[in-house]
């Protein structure tokens, strides 16, 4: 216990506290709704933002102060577990993530690249037992290394979708080994730069040629995490397949996958496809393809995926009114894919930013329990959609009518009244809730 010093375990103190590092809105252990909220929210801490971002951006150098770099790089790994599980217990987190390439350096060969996944792993599986922690999500980075510049399962290299096969297939071992709850694809450079050269039909079949092999793998090793697709739209790629939730599950039953996955869902993913989070949840729950949360935000003014930490209190509460809705989202959970941003470089920057985002999904989860005790938006809709209450809705619900029917029907009667939605007022109500 050496890399955070300032503090044995965060706690919760409340909003008065004049301790940097207390909770001042998340109470692991307060019961709401029969659970306590450690079990309702489900945190997870990402390997790669906090553990190997080093504050560099397109115009500057790393400015990351980190205290666990050692002598070579297999050492440095270690100790960033080290750091890494000292962070989670100190932080009271149960869940993390991390790609492949995160916990363990590339080496000189795919070889020597899993002779030291194995290695490492070995050391996490020793933590997570010492810790009772418990892997989230793991996934295969195929989008960092040169030969992913076309791609990975959307490449033009025969070559290179085997070694992004072998990737998958150590990523679900790996899975297995550590018992992994679910497992994460990110399409990173699964799109196209342009179509003047790009099949985009080839590429998507084999996409789902890749997808089915995975399936088919977890048969074959007898391990069943929930496999997750994560929609973006564009960044690193200039167009992602996966554009976003609905062109995602579109994909998905083309192919015949929807069975099998279900959605990683990201808040400044959505913000970059033009929509609100609240839409993307909104739309996955459509499908009951809800499947776990990479929470973070979007600077509102940047046209980039920028990775915040989550403190946006109104569209968090919105968030987390879809996922009380979605019945909670075990065996998903609230995985903060967000990094501390170039100016807070201290260490204990790491403990405070992640404070943040869970105080605020406090807050918002404590929010959203009381619009939805109060029957806030359910008044709403219900009053929105009377009119299907009425003989005709009702006949309309049941697929009694017709075009004939509704004609005749229309013919017949009054133009409707309209009613104002009162948007402004609704609103301002909402506000009461924050
Ligand atoms: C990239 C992103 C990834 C995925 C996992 O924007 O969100 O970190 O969550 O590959
Ligand atoms: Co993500």
């Amino acid at each position: 216990m050496k890399y955070f010093p300032e503090v044995d375990k965060v706690k919760y103190e409340g909003p008065q506290t004049k301790n940097m590092f207390a909770f001042r809105q998340y109470d692991p252990n307060e019961v709401i709704l029969g659970k306590t909220m450690k079990e309702h929210l489900r945190f997870s801490i990402a390997y790669w933002h906090t553990m190997t971002q080093d504050g560099a951006d397109p115009f500057g150098d790393p400015v990351n102060q980190r205290t666990w770099f050692g002598a070579d790089p297999m050492e440095t790994a270690r100790n960033r577990v080290n750091a890494f599980f000292e962070l989670l217990e100190k932080l009271d987190v149960e869940y993390f993530c991390f790609h492949d390439v995160d916990i363990a350096p590339a080496g000189n060969s795919l070889a020597e690249f899993f002779a030291n996944l194995d290695e490492i792993t070995d050391l996490i599986k020793e933590k997570m037992a010492q810790t009772g922690t418990k892997l989230l999500w793991n996934t295969a980075n195929m989008f960092s290394h040169p030969r992913y510049v076309n791609g990975a399962a959307s490449t033009n290299s025969a070559e290179v979708y085997a070694i992004a096969a072998a990737q998958v297939k150590k990523g679900l071992d790996i899975s297995k080994k550590l018992g992994g709850i679910n497992y994460v694809f990110w399409g990173g450079r699964e799109g196209y730069e342009t179509l003047l050269n790009t099949d985009m039909q080839f590429e998507q079949d084999n996409i789902a040629r890749f997808f089915k092999m995975a399936v088919d793998y977890c048969e074959k090793i007898d391990h069943h995490p929930q496999l997750l697709l994560e929609p973006k739209p564009k960044e690193p790629s200039k167009h992602q397949y996966d554009f976003d939730a609905a062109t995602t599950m579109t994909f998905l039953q083309k192919y015949d996958l929807a069975k099998d996955f279900k959605l990683n869902l990201e808040a400044n993913h959505a913000t970059l496809a033009g929509h609100t989070f609240e839409h993307e949840l909104s739309v996955a729950r459509s499908y009951n393809a809800l499947g776990s949360i990479d929470a973070n935000q979007g600077g509102m003014l940047l046209g980039w995926d920028t990775d915040e930490f989550p403190t946006n209190v109104y569209d968090v509460t919105l968030a987390m009114t879809e996922v009380l809705e979605n019945g909670g989202l075990a065996p998903g959970g609230i995985n903060f894919d967000a990094k501390v941003r170039r100016s807070s470089f201290a260490m204990e920057d790491l403990l405070l930013a992640h404070i943040a985002g869970m105080d605020t999904f406090a807050r918002a989860f404590k929010n959203a329990v009381k619009l939805k005790e109060d029957g806030f938006f359910a008044e709403l809709k219900e009053k929105r959609y009377a009119s299907f209450k009425t003989e005709l809705g009702a006949k309309i619900l049941n697929d009694e009518m017709d075009l004939a029917s509704l004609t005749e029907y229309a013919l017949q009667n009054p133009e409707p009244k309209l009613a104002s939605s009162h948007i402004e007022y609704v609103k301002n109500r909402l506000n009461d809730y924050l």
